[in-house]
């Protein structure tokens, strides 16, 4: 990455559900991209911005480490990695400027078609496979339920057929793939959007001069689209 400190450096995902919408945003408030495939770094050609195109677990730590100046992700991937954090002692500032009007989902436990799901309770001592073990932590002792936690970073929904969970706790939008692996939803645990967040940093006046001439651009896009 350049080392000009003058530049607002703003992470978004590369490639993945937020990448096109988060490019779009970026074009609506009239800042030119000039983005190539395989790279990291694309520098806006009319402002002094510097995009970072990263996966999007990485992007609440860029933000939190100060590595960049703002960071658009999902609230489930913010939080998650806000209480992993928090649990290790390591820096887990940030603030939120805005929350945006895309990348909604929930965060479901989910359970095969043909289980008996009274309630949570139901999954007590039972083994859940997730990529979210802090979220489903926090809802599951919230519930008073002891659980397994089984930790998949991708095919979660899977996992039951396969026999190596009992039941699911994944992201969801349209029900569609719960459905294809005979699962359905049992209980919501958290809801996301994308936020737009900012290192808890202190910035230079330009670099803040260029944030406050972004935000009302969103705001105001995001007004349009209501
Ligand atoms: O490569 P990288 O790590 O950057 O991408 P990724 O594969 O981890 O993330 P990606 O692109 O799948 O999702 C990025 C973000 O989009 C998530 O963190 C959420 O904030 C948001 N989002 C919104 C979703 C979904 N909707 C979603 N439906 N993320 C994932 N899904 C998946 C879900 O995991 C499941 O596999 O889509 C499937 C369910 O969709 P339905 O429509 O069948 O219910
Ligand atoms: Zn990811």
């Amino acid at each position: 990455m350049t080392s000009d400190n003058t530049r607002l450096r703003i992470a978004i995902q590369k490639s993945g559900r937020l990448s096109k919408e988060c490019q779009q945003l970026l074009k609506g408030c009239g800042v030119k991209l000039n983005i190539r495939e395989q790279r990291l770094i694309a520098h806006a050609e009319n402002m002094p911005i510097d995009l970072l195109l990263v996966r999007d677990d990485d992007i609440p730590g860029l933000v939190m480490d100060g590595v960049v100046d703002l960071g658009v992700v999902g609230e489930n991937v913010l939080e998650e990695t806000l209480m992993e954090r928090q649990a290790q002692g390591e820096a887990a500032e940030f603030n939120v400027l805005k929350r945006l009007d895309f990348g909604g989902c929930r965060l479901s436990l989910a359970v095969a078609q043909d289980a008996d799901y009274p309630d949570v309770k139901s999954l007590e001592g039972k083994r859940i496979a997730t990529s979210y073990p802090w979220l489903l932590k926090r809802f599951m002792d919230k519930q008073g339920v002891k659980f397994k936690s089984v930790m998949l970073n991708g095919s979660v929904e899977v996992a039951p057929r396969a026999g190596v969970a009992d039941a699911i706790c994944d992201l969801v939008s349209t029900g569609a793939t719960l459905e294809a692996n005979g699962l359905v939803e049992a209980d919501v645990i958290f809801r996301s959007k994308a936020v737009l967040i900012q290192s808890a940093a202190e910035l230079p006046l330009a670099k803040q001069a260029v944030i406050d001439k972004l935000l009302p651009r969103i705001q105001g896009l995001q007004q349009a689209r209501e």
